[in-house]
């Protein structure tokens, strides 16, 4: 993108600050994100808001926008190193709309941070479990119903298995032979990965705050790996404490990027998820009642297969939803989830945790 574009954009916001430069933060698989660099600090973070996947990017902000509010009530004042601080538009907006789907937000960037990838000790798991159950211990006294579903039916199985069996009809012969094999194992599994969902709809499972993209790279350390913050609140709104728990061990729980094509190097990492459980259960037990705390293993194999599921149509219907980088890049990810599904279930009794 064009640094004039990006400076007018920027400009657009009640900031007070002079654009110097930028870069691109490329990280994420839907959102533009870029670091504007000002004259002095703090330096920003200026995103452009994917419209076809965030239809009701309004929403989406005023859920982002309160949810840190009532965080940050609830923090000490170096609160603005905890959590995400919105910059209004000059029309007095969490967000500017551009023109035609162009829609963008803006944060302070937090500095002396540093983000992981892939988790290469207890430590780092420990601090992210520590993390994600203090982000729903502060949200667990905000009324989830106040939140915008910003995309409906996220997490839901029988939706995501309804878009898979559409891909499936839809996807070239060449797609659907590459991907054979992969389609039988999502299939196989259906049954026991719908468990979570048939006890939300039977009320059963509390319906929470939760963020609903805890993966590891959305958790801010601080350079001495203390868990310091939890980015991307796009995904904000009301679900179960399976999928929190189970979206951050999907990563830091694999010992290689969701990505990585040598099936070899993935595995279930068990002593990052004893560590990470620690860390999480120190926040939450207090609050999970005995049947939450039965089904959080449920909830990690739960959320590694939705994100294999979701790859897999995606490639199946020639990538329209996640950035790709090269052909059967949606299809290695979702190769990768379930090497990663088939290590969790060796790992037997030891993932008990009640
Ligand atoms: C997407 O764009 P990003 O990286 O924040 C996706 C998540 C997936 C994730 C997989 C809105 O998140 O659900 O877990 O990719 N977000 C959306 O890495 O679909
Ligand atoms: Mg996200």
């Amino acid at each position: 993108m064009m640094l004039h574009k990006l400076k007018h954009i920027f400009d657009q916001f009640d900031h007070h600050a002079v654009f110097e430069t930028s870069e691109e933060l490329a990280s994420g698989h839907i959102n533009d994100t870029f670091l504007i660099k000002t004259r002095e600090k703090p330096f920003f973070v200026l995103q452009r808001i994917n419209h076809d996947v965030f239809k009701d990017v309004p929403g989406l902000m005023q859920n982002k926008v309160s949810i840190s509010q009532h965080i940050r009530k609830k923090l000490s004042d170096r609160a603005y190193r905890l959590v995400l601080t919105f910059v209004k538009s000059k029309q007095g907006n969490s967000f500017y709309f551009k023109e035609h789907k162009d829609f963008w937000c803006l944060s302070y960037f937090i500095e002396n941070c540093i983000t992981h990838d892939i988790v290469q000790t207890s430590e780092v798991a420990y601090e992210g479990g520590q993390l994600v159950g203090e982000f729903l211990r502060l949200t667990d006294d905000f009324d989830s119903s106040k939140l915008v579903e910003v995309i409906s039916k996220f997490h839901d199985m029988s939706y995501r298995f309804s878009q898979f069996e559409a891909a499936l009809k839809g996807a070239s012969e060449e797609r659907l032979d590459n991907a054979e094999r992969q389609i039988k194992t999502i299939q196989s599994l259906k049954a026991e990965m719908h468990i979570l969902q048939n006890l939300k709809e039977a009320g059963k499972i509390k319906i929470r705050v939760t963020h609903n993209d805890t993966k590891i790279s959305n958790i801010l350390f601080t350079k001495e790996n203390k868990g310091l913050c939890v980015i991307d609140t796009d995904t904000v709104m009301p679900g179960i404490v399976h999928y929190d728990f189970g979206d951050a061990i999907r990563t830091i729980c694999n010992t290689a990027a969701e990505d990585e094509t040598n099936l070899d190097l993935v595995r279930f990492n068990i002593d990052f998820y004893k560590a990470y459980a620690e860390g999480f259960l120190k926040e939450m037990r207090p609050s999970l009642s005995p049947l939450e705390l039965k089904y959080l293993p449920l909830g990690a194999k739960t959320m590694i297969f939705i994100m294999a599921l979701r790859f897999l149509t995606d490639y199946l219907n020639n990538d329209v939803y996640y950035k790709t980088a090269y052909a059967e890049h949606n299809l290695d990810r979702s190769k990768n989830q379930l090497k990663l599904i088939e290590s969790f279930d060796n790992m037997g009794e030891s993932l008990n945790l009640a």
